[in-house]
Parts: C-alpha cells; structure tokens; sequence
C-alpha cells in the first residue's frame, strides 16, 4: 500500500536551508518532522495533496518544483514582501492558468499556478480554516473510540490552519445527546460550524436504529434550522473492531473527515451566500 510520495531537493548548505525552510513555513506549508545526522539534515513539509507527474514531449518546464494554489495573487503579495527572487512575474500559461516562477536559493526554481476554472464549472469550496470559528461536540459513550475522532478532527482543523482559540470542544453523555447540544451552539451564532462526533455500536444498545435515526435526523435538522453547516462525524458500527477501522484504523478517521467536510462547507456558504453562481469564471487576469 502507498502512503505517500516525496519529492526530495538537494541545498547548498545550512543557510540556503534555513532560507528555504522559512519561505516555506511563510507560505503555509505544514512542517513535518525533522531529522538531523553529522552528514546532513532533511525536513519535510506536507502539502494538503501531493502529486507526481510525468511528461512527454517538448514542454518547457521553468521549475523544479510545482505549487498549484488558490490564490495566487496573495502569494505573489507575499513572496514580493519577502524580496525573493522573481524569475518570471505571475502570467497567463496557455494551458488554462496563470504561473509565477521564484528561485529562492541558487539553482532551485519554484513555479506557483493557480487555474483558471478551479472545477469546470462547479462551485467548490476551499479548505482553509484560518479565521474559521468551530464547535466539536463529542459523546463520551464509547469514548475509547471518540476520543480518537477527536484527535482526527482537531488535527484536519491544524493542518487546514484553524486556531486553538476559535476551536470550542463540548462533550455530551453519549450521541442521544449530540443533536440537541449541537443546536445550542448553532443558535448562539459564535460558530461557522459544527462537528459532531459520537460512536453507536450495535452490540451496545439494543434500541441502536431507533438512536441512530434520532441522531442522524436531529443533527440534519439543527442544521437545516440554524443555516449552520453541521457535519456528521457519528459512527454507526456492527462491533468494536468496525468502529476502531472508521477510527484511525483501516478506513481513515472518520473525525478527521467530519472536520474536513466542515472547513469546506463553511468556504462554499461564504462563497454561494455572497455571490450567485456564474456559469462561468472570469477570463484570467492581464499579464503584469
Ligand atoms: C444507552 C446507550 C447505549 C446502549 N449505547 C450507546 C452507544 O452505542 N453509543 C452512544 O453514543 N451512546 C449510547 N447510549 C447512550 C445514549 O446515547 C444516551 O447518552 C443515554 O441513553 C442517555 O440519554
């Protein structure tokens, strides 16, 4: 199985990496874990997706290393700030984008680019939660189990950039009591979201449709009432084993994935609430 892809770059020295490592922490790129022998060092740094591309032909490929963002103009804003060294300004690619390339060390070129039409026509939203303001409730029951959906939602909502401070985590007795308090803290009006996060079993209780309904529709309808977006971070498992898997285990962390879908829905309401949607995007911008 896969688990993950790295692009490796060779610097000349320990300044040129400290340079290069603070341009990147600048940027928003989540540090990883470093390492450091008497030969030399390596730090990683982790992009939401990461991709591998190969090419054939005669295409001109000005970088090294490739950035595709979301906004592209902010971080031209940013890098000119920081007075790196531009090896050609943000313009319009002919392949549906627009492109900056920098070389910040010697030899070592970054292109950044961003599309012109992110998803066709869609309308999608982003996942960056800085200055998003969040609600966790999470049920004890099976707390074994959503602790660890906890500790997934509270590290989606890190790396996509959300504040300790605007993060309120609210624990209930068990999911029964999900809905309920989940609507407390919409109605207060202090959270762009709400993540709920429970664990129903069925060997555990013997009424577990009739709760699971319950919480699955009070958790729906909270936020149809509110305008809130709520996510559903609920498991509803045969056994133990199956709720460990959707924990961490085999099948990802369901947690993480609620907090996720909540950082998203957050970026669309802002984005369809404020502007009708357009069938199309605007043509890019002028060359500079
Ligand atoms: C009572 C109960 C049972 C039997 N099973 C679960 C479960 O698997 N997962 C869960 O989150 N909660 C369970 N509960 C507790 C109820 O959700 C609720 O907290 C209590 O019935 C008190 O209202």
């Amino acid at each position: 199985m896969i688990k993950a892809i790295t692009t490796v770059r060779l610097v000349r020295g320990p300044k040129e990496f400290k340079a290069l490592a603070e341009l990147l922490d600048s940027l928003g790129l989540e540090r990883g874990k470093n390492w450091k022998t008497r030969r030399g060092q390596g730090l990683p740094f982790h992009a939401p997706l990461g991709k591998v591309e190969i090419i054939e032909g005669k295409v001109p490929l000005p970088a090294d290393l490739w950035v595709e963002v979301t906004d592209l103009d902010s971080i031209r804003d940013l890098l000119k700030k920081q007075r790196i060294k531009f090896v050609s300004d943000v313009a319009a690619t002919g392949w549906n984008s627009r492109l900056l390339v920098i070389e910040p060390v010697k030899n070592l070129r970054l292109a950044f680019w961003q599309k012109d039409r992110p998803e066709k026509d869609a309308i999608e939203g982003g996942l960056n939660a800085a200055g998003m303001r969040l609600a966790i409730v999470v049920a004890r029951w099976n707390s074994f189990i959503t602790e660890r959906l906890l500790q997934g939602a509270l590290d989606a909502l890190r790396r996509s950039g959300c504040r300790g401070e605007d993060i309120t985590v609210v624990r209930v007795p068990g999911s029964f009591e999900i809905p309920s308090q989940a609507r407390t803290l919409a109605e207060t009006g202090t959270y762009d979201a709400i993540i709920t996060l429970g664990c129903l079993i069925r060997g555990d209780t013997t009424h577990y449709e009739h709760i699971a309904t319950e919480v699955t529709r009070g958790i729906g309808q909270s936020a149809q009432e509110t305008g809130v977006p709520h996510t559903y971070g609920v498991l509803t498992c045969e056994n133990l084993e199956q709720a460990l898997d959707r924990a961490g285990l085999k099948a990802g962390n369901k947690g993480f994935e609620a907090a996720m879908s909540a950082v998203e829905m957050v970026s669309l309401k802002r984005l369809t609430q404020s502007k009708k949607p357009r069938a199309r995007t605007p043509a890019p911008s002028k060359v500079r």
